[in-house]
């Protein structure tokens, strides 16, 4: 069903119970919309003023429009307690456990994304904002802390394995940013103030999701969903989805190239 609404392509564990609440929402709405377009249509002519020059004091007196009113709204709350609310519960609460997922720092800045891993040693290293520098050190980390030594970092540019459990921690430096990334089927507000934890499973890697879709220049984009100021039009990066080995030789391979 939801091909026909023009989502994009999913690529994420979880995301198909986010499109098939989609696909039911836009169902009962159909429902609706043609049902009360239906009964639009049958007043204007049932009621017409050739018919009906006289108007009526008492009106209908049948309770066939109370009783599908009721039937209306408890399809709605079906939806809200039965689908929309545990959905929502799933995907803010049941986060996996931290020793099999990866976890990843983003935190967004006026107009970028800043990444960080913990690098080889799984160990995130110290940041003092005492540090932050927005050219050299954007997130302030202390290289002197030995968990720090091997902390990968990049901007606009988030790399995970494929089929892995992520959690990435969502901060904001300035403003309120949302990270957005429609493959993945994820959308959450970075709020200053707060570290927001978000989970998903990407499960197509890049280079699969350029053969899928024919273009050979494909990227999932990270776009910012909140108006952040001027240069949010800018404030975009990607994620490249590679092969849990491929990550690992990336992740490696970022870490030697660090000044000791
Ligand atoms: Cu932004």
């Amino acid at each position: 069903m939801t091909q026909w609404l023009g989502l994009p392509p999913l690529a994420s564990a979880q995301g198909g119970q986010s499109d098939a609440l989609i696909g039911w929402t836009h169902l009962f709405m159909l429902v609706l919309f043609v049902g009360w377009g239906g009964f639009f249509v049958y007043a204007l002519i049932r009621f017409r003023r050739s018919r009906q020059p006289v108007a009526d004091y008492t009106g209908v007196k049948s309770h066939t429009s109370s009783y599908l009113e009721v039937a209306v709204a408890v399809v709605e709350a079906v939806l809200l307690l039965g689908f929309s609310i545990p959905l929502w519960a799933a995907r803010v609460d049941h986060a996996p456990p931290a020793n099999e997922a990866l976890l990843v720092e983003v935190t967004g800045e006026q107009f970028a994304w800043n990444v960080h891993y913990a690098g080889p040693d799984g160990k995130f290293g110290r940041t003092d904002i005492s540090l932050l520098d927005l050219q050299s050190n954007p997130l302030g980390i202390d290289r002197n802390d030995p968990a720090a030594k091997d902390d990968v970092t990049t901007v606009n540019q988030l790399y995970l394995p494929v089929n892995k459990p992520i959690i990435v921690k969502l901060r904001s430096k300035d403003v309120i940013h949302s990270f957005g990334v429609p493959e993945f089927r994820v959308k959450q507000d970075a709020v200053p103030g707060f570290t927001i934890p978000i989970h998903f499973i990407p499960n197509v890697t890049t280079a699969e999701m350029r053969t899928r879709t024919g273009n050979p220049e494909f990227q999932y984009e990270i776009a910012c969903a909140q108006l952040c100021g001027l240069g949010h039009y800018r404030m975009r990066g990607f994620v490249s989805v590679k092969t849990d080995a491929d990550f690992k030789n990336w992740l490696a391979e970022e870490a030697k190239t660090l000044k000791p």
